[in-house]
C-alpha cells in the first residue's frame, strides 16, 4: 500500500490530523494497535482549550462539542476551608474553555473518520517505522498472521507515551526530560450531579482534589493518593469519605455521591522528548509530551502540535514550501515547554509533597496568597489556562 501520509496511533492526535488532511485531499492511513472499543472505553481529559475546539470545528467534528459540550468562564481554588474563582472570562479579554470528555472527542472524531472514508487498520500488531532519514520511509505492521508493508512520504509518530516511534529513534539522535511526581492520581467517575457547576481544584494538607464533571449528570472526581496505592485499596465509601476531608465544608455538604462506575489511578509525570523530529518521521501527542493533569494541558498540548502538522503538511503538498515541516520540531517545543511549566507550577502549588521542608510548605501556601492578591497572577494563571496562542 502506498499513501502519503503514514500516522501510527488513532488516538485524538491521529485522528485529528487525519482528519484535518483528508478534508484537504492529502491521503493518509491510521495504524491503531487496538481494538475501537478499547480506545473508547478510555476515560482521560477533560477540558478543552478554546483552540483545541476551533480545531474540532475546522475538522468539521465540533458539532456534538458545540452542542453537549459546556462553556465555562473560571473554575474555584479552594484552600484553608474557602473557594476562591479565577475569572478565566474576565482576565483573557472574553475566552473560556470547553467541558467535554475526550471519551467523546474520540468517538466524534471516529465517526467523521467513518463518514469521509479514512483508513484506519486497527488491530495492527508491531507496528514499526523504517527508514525514517530517507526519502521512502514505511511502515510495517502484523495483521492476520501476515506482515504488511505501508510505503508513504512522512511517518506521524502519535502513538502515545507507550507508544513505538519515538523508541525507534537512536537514543544520540533524542533527549529526554523528565520529572516524576511522588504520587498519582485516583480518579473516579459516577452518574452523579457534579458538586459544582464549575472545576474545583482544593489544597489540602492531606493531600489535593479536583471536583470535574463530563455533563450535569456525570461527575469526575480525583484525589491524590501515594504512589503505592492501588485501586483496590480504596472502596467508593473511602473515596467519598477522603474527598470530603479536603473541600471546603460548604461544598462537602452538597456532594452527591454514588457508585463509581470507572476508577483508576494514573501516575504524575514531566515528559519532553527533543527534537519532535526523526528524518521524515514527526512526533505529536502524548508520543512526545507528557504533562501531570493538573493544569489539564494534556490533550491541549497535543491539539498545538497537530495544528503546526497539518499546516506545514498543507504547504508542502500545495505549495511545495517545507518551511513549516522544517520548523515544526521547534515551534512545537516552545509551545509544549510553556504547558509544561505551567502544568509543572499547577502541580507544586496544589499538591501535597510529602519531602517538603516547613520552608517549602510556607512558600506553597504564600505562592497561593499571592496568586490571589494580584490580579496580574491570576490573568497569568487564565491566560494558560484557557490556552496560549498556537
Ligand atoms: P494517546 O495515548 O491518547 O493515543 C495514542 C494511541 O496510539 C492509542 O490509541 C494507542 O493504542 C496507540 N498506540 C500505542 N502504541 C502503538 C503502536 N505501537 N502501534 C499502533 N498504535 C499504538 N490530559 C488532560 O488534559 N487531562 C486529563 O485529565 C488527562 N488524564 C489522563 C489520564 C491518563 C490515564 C492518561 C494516560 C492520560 C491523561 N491525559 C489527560 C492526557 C491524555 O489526554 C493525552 O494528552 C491524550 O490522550 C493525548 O492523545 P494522543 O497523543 O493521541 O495519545
Ligand atoms: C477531568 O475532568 O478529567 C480533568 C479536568 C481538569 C484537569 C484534569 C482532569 O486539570
Amino acid at each position: 500500500m502506498k499513501t502519503q501520509v503514514g500516522i501510527i496511533g488513532g488516538g485524538p492526535s491521529g485522528l485529528l490530523l487525519s482528519q484535518l488532511l483528508h478534508l484537504r485531499g492529502i491521503d493518509n492511513v491510521i495504524l491503531e494497535r487496538r481494538s475501537r472499543d478499547y480506545v473508547l472505553g478510555r476515560i482521560r481529559a477533560g477540558v478543552l482549550e478554546h483552540g483545541f475546539a476551533d480545531l474540532m470545528r475546522e475538522a468539521e467534528c465540533g458539532a456534538r462539542m458545540d452542542a453537549e459540550g459546556e462553556i465555562h468562564d473560571g473554575f474555584y481554588i479552594a484552600h484553608n476551608g474557602i473557594k476562591e474563582r479565577i475569572d478565566l472570562n474576565g482576565l483573557t479579554g472574553g475566552n473560556s474553555v470547553v467541558v467535554y470528555g475526550q471519551t467523546e472527542l474520540t468517538r466524534d472524531l471516529y465517526e467523521a473518520r467513518d463518514k469521509m472514508g479514512g483508513n484506519i487498520i486497527h488491530n495492527a500488531e508491531d507496528v514499526k517505522p523504517h527508514d525514517m532519514t530517507s526519502d521512502a520511509p514505511y511502515l510495517t505492521y502484523r495483521s492476520g498472521g501476515e506482515i504488511k508493508r505501508i510505503d508513504c512520504d512522512y511517518i506521524i509518530g502519535a502513538d502515545g507515551f507507550h507508544g513505538v516511534s519515538r523508541k525507534s529513534i537512536p537514543s544520540d539522535k533524542i533527549k529526554e526530560f523528565e520529572r516524576i511526581y511522588p504520587f498519582g492520581w485516583l480518579g473516579i467517575l459516577s452518574r452523579t450531579k457534579p458538586v459544582s457547576p464549575e472545576l474545583i481544584y482544593a489544597k489540602h494538607e492531606r493531600g489535593f482534589a479536583l471536583c470535574s464533571m463530563r455533563s450535569q449528570q456525570l461527575s469526575r472526581y480525583y484525589i491524590q493518593v501515594p504512589l503505592d496505592n492501588t485501586v483496590d485499596d480504596w472502596s467508593d465509601g473511602q473515596f467519598w469519605d477522603e474527598l470530603k476531608m479536603r473541600l471546603p465544608t460548604e461544598v462537602s455538604a452538597g456532594l452527591i455521591t454514588g457508585p463509581s462506575i470507572e476508577k483508576s489511578i494514573a501516575p504524575l509525570r514531566s515528559f519532553v522528548a527533543e527534537p519532535m523530529r526523526y528524518g521524515n518521521m514527526f512526533l505529536a501527542g502524548d508520543a512526545a509530551h507528557i504533562v501531570p493533569p493538573t493544569g489539564a494541558r494534556g490533550l491541549n498540548s497535543a491539539a498545538s502540535d497537530i495544528y503546526y502538522l497539518f499546516h506545514a503538511l498543507l504547504d508542502h503538498y500545495k505549495k511545495g514550501d517545507d518551511s513549516g515541516l522544517d520548523g515544526y520540531s521547534e515551534k512545537a517545543l516552545a509551545r509544549v515547554w510553556k504547558a509544561q511549566r505551567f502544568s509543572w507550577w499547577m502541580t507544586t502549588l496544589l499538591h501535597s509533597f510529602p519531602s517538603n521542608s516547613d520552608f517549602d510548605n510556607h512558600l506553597q501556601q504564600t505562592d497561593l496568597e499571592y496568586l490571589f492578591s494580584s490580579k496580574s497572577a491570576m490573568a497569568s494563571l487564565a491566560e494558560n489556562y484557557v490556552g496560549l496562542p498556537f
